[in-house]
């Protein structure tokens, strides 16, 4: 930066080369002779990640001017996607990025092909905390990420005999070129050990080293960080007596121990594990976080009284709700602050988004465990515990099953925290994440604190970037639109996709809407132009039942054998997702959905027409080549279960039409696109509800519809390799998700989808018209409702 005396970084081709051969030599330290393509890649990292961090140096000169109120997003996941091509798109260099490589005698493919995606998070909750990043960055508002540097992500997938089989993500292994260490803003905490006199003493203690990434805004100067924390034995951890005793094992087993705990990414996804290192894990987040972020205040020498004015922390789910007590603690045991004002500091400093419905997903953890590893925060549990159940008591007299559903301590069976009931408490702003989904936190799962609380309440409906779902995915359409529509600010302001609108009646622009779908799926290797591309992608779960998608499948092939004319068109049905490892049920329907697959490929009546694929370990990476060929949207969860779902939003502005349940924002999304242009099917979330709460008899759907039944007793007889019958008996004995009672207005539904895939230039109006209406879901309108509603934050310009 010219402002500091620095060199000005390169803008020309012959300038950028320059750059590059300069990093080669002097921070790769080799030579373009002897340079390997991971060389080149890491060099070319480094020259783009230069001009972000340029940028970075004006971002934080300009946020230190004027001291804004900054927003602090704590999440325990980030799926953050490939790195490279949107740091050259965000840095303006991507025609400069590949021509200096040419000419430098290197393949920009195959450089560009090396770049690795740190696949930090399990699914939605952790794309959206990288998509809500990115706008941020591009509102130009101060906000920084915290996360875990996972040095293993979520497991990739390999499928064996059409088993899922796990193996370990070692993404970091050859080093990423992409973040900052930082050893000096090193924070150590503890675990364990008792409460004395003057407040806890823990009986261990470990670093937290941060890693920084730059989160570049895109059209904008800003550039944004997320610290990633990964945990470190302290140097007096190595125990040399051991060691020189030759006990090697054990001279390093505390080490070990310390560092396990940024070791790997539980996988699990929506269901609760109970596993003491997970809870190490997000005190590990919190505590780090927490003394960043104080660090960061003190820097501005103000006051506490000052402090939830400049700070709001936004908890993404429950894994870092400990931040409540932990913020607690340091304030009244290290900074001698009384209780009352600590909590009302507290209180106005938190807010919360809830992420399911599941019952079950809501996090508790085992008052034993809890006391054990932080005995001081199970004290100050309790002490608000104490607080809420007060007002609880005077607001409601003698309503004692009242207070024993919003207690923070769940007594039967065994004595547990309830995490969700301790961040509704400890926060000033609750939110769902699509309106139906809000709708019903505040009718069921947190009924009563809606009652007792009621505006702290609300609903922010999520979003995903159109930078990196729509630009940097497909870039074809993405010159279509602009083209379309004048302008590339549509990135920037994704309300202006209505202007597509008056498109949908033009033969021509429809013609290369279709060849730029056309094209994607040649990419895919999905080359059939003619086969109408059906696709599910998404983590595997009962609750969003790909279950069902494989009844459909199941029903189209028996047409196709025995009743041609009932078949419909061209199809070709794709998968993408994961299981988690210990989720027996999840597993089997992956492993069914593979020797269907491979029956209808074997059958020469049925392969032509209809085909299955199921590409292993889906991931952001994927899901960008997926997503701009699809032509159908699955997102067919039993409606009041899927809290938003956010690849419905992708595929939607991609042009794929959604067949779906009232689920979620699938709701949102139909009445923005209009109901014309989405197929609608099934039991909306009352209905489901009441099914479920009566006596509930799969066997009777099963038993009554024809189709249905041979769907079910194929799989039952062995049909596909003897393989899945579990599936088929589960589905008939209990079906939680009541797949057997959606399954013929599924199945309808989808005969109309055929009808309408026949008549090409409708189908094409349907598709641009999904893009064309589906602006609201951009995670710009996201941050602006966030802003609006929680925040409170103002953007500030570098
Ligand atoms: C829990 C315990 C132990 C280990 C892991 C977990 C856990 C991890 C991730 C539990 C839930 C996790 O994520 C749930 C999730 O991704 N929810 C999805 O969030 C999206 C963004 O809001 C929504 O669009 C999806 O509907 C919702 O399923």
């Amino acid at each position: 930066d010219l402002r500091n005396g620095l060199r000005p970084l390169g803008s020309t081709p012959a300038e950028f080369e320059q750059d590059l051969l300069s990093n080669l030599y002097y921070r790769r330290g080799t030579t373009v002779e002897s340079a390997s393509a991971q060389d080149a890649y890491e060099t070319l990292a480094l020259t783009v990640r230069d001009r972000l961090a340029a940028r970075r140096a004006r971002t934080a000169a300009a946020h230190y001017e004027s001291n804004p109120r900054w927003v602090y997003y704590l999440s325990a996941e980030y799926l953050l996607g490939p790195q490279l091509e949107q740091n050259l798109l965000y840095s303006g260099t991507t025609e400069l990025a590949p021509a200096a490589l040419k000419s430098l005698g290197f393949d920009p493919a195959e450089v560009a092909a090396l770049d690795v995606e740190p696949g930090l998070g399990n699914g939605g909750l952790g794309r959206l905390a990288a998509c809500l990043l990115d706008s941020l960055a591009t509102m130009d508002i101060p906000a920084v990420g915290y996360g875990i540097r996972y040095d293993l992500g979520i497991f990739k997938q390999q499928f064996v005999n059409g088993e899922q089989v796990e193996t370990p993500d070692d993404w970091a292994f050859q080093g990423d070129p992409w973040e900052f260490p930082a050893p000096d803003d090193r924070h150590r905490i503890g675990f364990y050990g008792y409460v004395g006199p003057d407040g806890w003493v823990p009986g261990e203690v470990i670093d937290g080293e941060p890693s920084v990434l730059l989160v570049p805004g895109y059209g904008t100067e800003t550039v944004n960080i997320v610290r990633l924390w990964r945990a470190r034995a302290t140097e007096s951890s190595f125990d040399l007596r051991r060691f020189s005793a030759g006990q090697y094992a054990e001279a390093v087993e505390q080490a070990v121990r310390a560092e396990n705990i940024s070791k790997v990414l539980y996988p699990d996804d929506s269901t609760e594990s109970g596993r003491e290192l997970r809870l190490k894990q997000q005190y590990f987040l919190v505590s780090c976080s927490l003394r960043d972020i104080i660090r960061r205040f003190r820097f501005r020498n103000e006051g506490w009284d000052g402090f939830a004015g400049k700070t709001v922390i936004q908890l993404n789910d429950t894994h870092p709700t400990l931040a409540i007590p932990e913020l607690m603690r340091l304030l009244v045991d290290e900074e001698k602050l009384d209780w009352d004002q600590a909590w009302s500091i507290v209180r106005q400093t938190f807010a919360y988004t809830c992420h399911t419905l599941l019952p079950e997903a809501l996090e508790t953890w085992p008052v034993d465990m809890l006391g054990r590893l932080l005995p001081r925060h199970l004290e100050i549990i309790y002490q608000i515990n104490e607080g809420l159940l007060g007002e609880v008591r005077s607001r409601f007299p003698d309503d004692i099953d009242r207070v024993r559903r919003m207690s923070l301590i769940q007594e039967e069976p065994e004595r547990r925290v309830r995490m969700a009931n301790l961040a509704v408490t400890g926060t000033f702003a609750v939110n769902g994440v699509a309106e139906l989904h809000s709708e019903l936190l505040t009718s069921t799962t947190f009924h009563d604190f809606a009652t007792l609380w009621p505006d702290r309440f609300t609903n922010v409906t999520n979003g995903v970037s159109p930078r990196r779902f729509v630009k940097l995915a497909n870039p074809g359409l993405s010159t279509l639109i602009s083209s379309g529509l004048g302008s590339d600010d549509w990135l920037r302001d994704l309300s202006l996709l209505e202007g597509l609108v008056p498109l949908a009646e033009d033969a021509s622009f429809r013609s290369q809407w279709r060849s730029e779908k056309r094209r994607a799926k040649a990419a895919l290797g999905l080359g059939d132009p003619g086969a109408l591309l059906d696709v599910m992608i998404k983590r595997f779960h009962e609750y969003k039942r790909q279950q069902l998608k494989l009844l459909h499948i199941i029903t189209l092939y028996h047409r196709l054998k025995s009743d041609p004319g009932r078949f419909g068109v061209p199809r070709t049905v794709l998968f993408g997702g994961k299981a988690a490892p210990a989720y027996t049920a999840a597993k089997s329907i992956i492993r069914l959905i593979n020797a269907v697959s491979a029956t209808i490929a074997a059958d020469p009546v049925a392969s032509g027409l209809l085909r299955v694929v199921f590409p292993a370990n889906y991931n952001v990476t994927l899901a960008e080549k997926i997503i701009p060929a699809a032509d159908l949207s699955e997102q067919i969860s039993m409606a009041g279960k899927e809290a938003s779902g956010t690849g419905n939003m992708k595929l939607a502005l991609n042009g794929a039409v959604t067949i779906g349940t009232l689920d979620g924002a699938n709701v949102e999304i139909r009445d923005r696109v209009g109901a014309d242009n989405f197929f609608l099917f099934g039991l909306d979330a009352p209905d489901a509800a009441a099914l479920r709460g009566s006596s509930y008899q799969p066997r009777s759907y099963y038993e009554s519809d024809p189709e249905l039944r041979s769907a079910v007793d194929a799989i039952l007889s062995g049909a596909f390799g003897g393989v899945g019958q579990e599936v088929a008996q589960s589905l008939l004995d209990r079906d939680e998700y009541l797949t057997l009672a959606d399954y013929r207005s599924y199945v309808d539904r989808q005969d109309e989808v055929s009808a309408a895939w026949k008549d090409q230039e409708r189908w094409t109006r349907m598709s641009i018209l999904n893009a064309a209406h589906s602006g609201f879901f951009s995670s710009d309108r996201t941050v602006a409702d966030y802003l609006d509603r929680i925040w409170r934050a103002a953007p500030v310009q570098p």
